[in-house]
């Protein structure tokens, strides 16, 4: 069997990125991927994910966000493609809402910009987007969007150019200690390695099982709307959205190529196997979404054009898990991103390398131990 430096489980959005970063810094690495190159089967696909820093969700992930905005402009630069988009987002919701504070948290904490807009400012400004009058409005001019795909398949091309190794459509059927090493076990052969990376997203569970770690995959369902309105363009001035309402938490994107994306952040149907997730349509995707539309945005067409399914892979308190493997610290664990990962994979890639590489990481990350007290209830 071949031996490797580090062995990575999963090439999607982490595992590609800590793919590149083991690889850059001259490490022989293996990336194993059930599926191919930025596939359709997991949770980095649709053509789009937001990138803020206002953090809503916790104030000490700011410091991995600075560091992955860094991260992704290196990447354009060395792939010579755009992958991240600037077109600002607007957040709504009431003025006591986890997104209207825990936004102004993070640029407290922070010294981050942001400007804060009554919902008559916000309409005004801002005219696709109906605030209703008892919403506060928060626009953050340094966020916007990246192409998804493009950034997966940017780090895989660079990591096979730094020399990695990348078997696509191999599936990791388990991983074991063996000697100071690891050995993995596929549906095509056996691998050894100095240490192991475990970042397979919503097949995470299986990999991770002597740990019995609380994740729980869930179906979601990303839709996209045809108009022929040039007023949802960012030329127009219309940003990302993020609007967290009594029926639920909504985003989405400005118009591209004609459509508008919008999605539930809440909700989703539990998966209980990742293969078999049902990719098709229901009537009950399209209702909150529509009901979404009518209220907020209500320019545009309430009939959804496309969807495509995805998975997230939620914790308890749906914050990440990246730390290393109790009892063996050459095996590194990036899980449970808990849909709000994607923009971060820049930076947790570098950490996770760090962390395989140096058994330490430069970026704090405590907050996102396995050990904490919310994974352990
Ligand atoms: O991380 O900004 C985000 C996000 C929005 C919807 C899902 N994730």
């Amino acid at each position: 069997s071949a031996t490797f430096d580090f062995i990575v489980l999963g090439a999607g959005g982490f595992g590609s990125s800590a793919i590149y970063h083991l690889s850059k810094r001259g490490a022989r690495v293996l990336g194993l991927e059930r599926f191919g190159v930025a596939h359709d089967r997991g949770s980095s696909h649709g053509e789009t994910r937001v990138i803020r820093k206002a953090y809503f969700e916790h104030s000490d992930y700011v410091p991995l966000l600075l560091r992955a905005y860094e991260l992704w402009r290196e990447l354009e630069a060395e792939c010579g493609e755009d992958l991240y988009h600037e077109v600002g987002l607007v957040i709504g919701g009431m003025q006591d809402s986890d997104v209207v504070t825990g936004a102004k948290i993070a640029v407290a904490k922070h010294a981050l910009t942001i400007e804060s807009l009554t919902a008559a400012e916000g309409r005004k400004r801002f005219p696709t987007y109906n605030f209703p009058e008892e919403f506060s409005v928060v626009y953050e001019p340094e966020a916007g969007y990246l192409d998804v795909e493009a950034c997966v398949r940017a780090h895989l091309d660079a990591a096979v150019k730094y020399g990695a190794d990348l078997h696509v459509n191999e599936t990791v059927i388990d991983w074991r200690i063996e000697g100071p090493g690891v050995r993995v076990r596929t549906d095509r052969g056996e691998y050894a390695a100095g240490g192991l990376i475990i970042s397979a997203g919503a097949w995470s569970r299986p990999l991770l099982a002597d740990l019995n770690v609380p994740l729980e995959v869930l179906r979601k369902v990303l839709l996209w709307y045809e108009t022929p309105a040039q007023k949802f363009d960012v030329a127009a001035g219309n940003p990302c959205f993020f609007f967290e309402t009594a029926g639920g938490e909504f985003y989405g994107f400005p118009r591209i190529n004609g459509r508008v994306k919008l999605a539930e952040h809440t909700g989703g149907e539990t998966v209980a196997d990742p293969l078999l997730v049902d990719r098709s349509l229901r009537k009950a995707d399209t209702v909150g979404p529509g009901e979404f539309i009518a209220k907020f945005m209500p320019d545009l067409p309430t009939r959804a054009a496309q969807h495509v399914v995805c998975m997230y892979t939620k914790t308890p308190d749906s914050h990440f898990i990246v730390d290393r493997h109790p009892e063996h610290d050459n095996v590194v664990i990036g899980a449970g991103f808990s849909g709000h990962g994607f923009k971060f994979t820049s930076s947790i890639g570098e950490v996770l390398a760090d962390l395989v590489d140096q058994k330490r990481a430069a970026l704090p990350i405590e907050f996102l131990s396995l050990g904490r007290e919310a994974l352990r209830a």
